[in-house]
């Protein structure tokens, strides 16, 4: 045998010894893959921490994290098709960014229907999903890993006249992120809704484009909404969630440890961010009264009755599943 023969055989040796104590992983080491992320969350945000704390640590033994924040690789709303092109490996996606391409996916971002995040996971989790998921994997290439509480959506304006019902709202610019799920949602509180990135709101605010938005208590803190508005109405009028998404293809290249590592990743860090932003949501009302703003509740029957009679009046509501919101609604 030559001295390379044996070197190989030495290599080859080595390398099973490896992959017997400390599982295929380890082999797979020397074959990493880097998950490249894009999402309009900022670095600063709850969800860049959970995926760079939780997530990437938990896949580092074949996979290298890469995470772009603040939408500075693709726009907000881009995020999914570059995954269709294979020009990105993950995102943090919304069911209405998911509506643009499936329009059955508007049923999980219609105002007052999710309660909480329990209601959230009980509904990603239930069966009637699993069509809607494999459709996304064929037809998009978007494998749906987790779903992720992002918060109540409330209205934030630099106006100061008290919101009370859907009919304080009429004449409001409010702002909503660009598509068509997010401009019924506004339209549907009574508002006359502008589309705007979300990284342009703040400067929206305070050039006075628009008279408000309407994000969760932890996004309005984040980005700092509440130095240039006045008054929060907490309609709650979304419970909002997004979902961790991966490149089907990129989930098929991986052998069956990894992908129960990544989706234990993918869970964990859903755990970790909602369960920060619960309690971000807690502690921000104080803060933001010591910073000056009213925050009130508002009728939240007239809000609701209002919402989802305009919901289920929807064209929207003809491409939902049917019976769907029953079985949502008894989950
Ligand atoms: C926003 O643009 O207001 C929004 O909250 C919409 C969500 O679907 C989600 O895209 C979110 O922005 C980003 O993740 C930034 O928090």
């Amino acid at each position: 045998m030559t001295t390379n023969m044996k070197q190989a055989a030495k290599t080859l040796l080595a390398a099973t010894v490896v992959a017997a104590t400390f599982g295929a992983s380890a082999v797979a080491q020397a074959a990493d893959i880097t998950l490249r992320l894009s999402t309009s969350a900022t670095a600063e945000d709850t969800r860049a921490e959970a995926m760079e704390k939780v997530f990437a640590p938990m896949v580092s033994s074949f996979a290298d994290f890469d995470g772009h924040w603040g939408s500075s690789l693709f726009k907000q709303g881009t995020d999914l098709e570059a995954i269709a092109r294979g020009n990105l490996d993950m995102t943090i996606t919304s069911a209405q960014h998911m509506a643009e391409f499936f329009p059955e996916f508007s049923i999980f971002s219609a105002g007052y229907v999710h309660r909480d995040y329990e209601h959230q996971k009980a509904v990603f989790n239930a069966d009637f999903m699993d069509d809607l998921k494999a459709k996304a994997e064929e037809e998009l290439n978007v494998k749906l890993l987790a779903v992720s509480y992002l918060g109540n959506r409330h209205v934030n304006l630099r106006t100061e006249e008290r919101i009370n019902t859907p009919a304080d709202l009429k004449g409001i610019r409010l702002r909503m992120p660009g598509s068509e799920a997010w401009f019924f949602l506004g339209s549907a509180l009574g508002a006359d809704v502008t589309p705007m990135a979300y990284g342009e709101v703040y400067t929206g605010l305070q050039t006075g484009a628009i008279d408000g938005q309407d994000n969760p208590l932890p996004n309005d803190y984040v980005m700092k909404f509440y130095e240039v508005t006045k008054q929060i109405a907490l309609t709650g009028h979304l419970a909002d969630l997004n979902y961790i998404a991966i490149s089907n293809k990129v989930w098929n290249s991986l052998d069956a440890h990894q992908q129960a590592i990544l989706q234990g990743a993918a869970n964990a860090a859903a755990e970790y961010a909602s369960h920060q932003i619960i309690q971000k949501e807690a502690d921000l009302v104080d803060f933001f009264k010591g910073e000056g703003l009213d925050i009130y509740t508002p009728d939240l029957d007239a809000f609701r009755t209002t919402v989802q009679k305009a919901y289920l009046e929807s064209e929207m509501a003809e491409s939902w599943v049917p019976g769907m919101i029953d079985q949502i609604n008894a989950l």
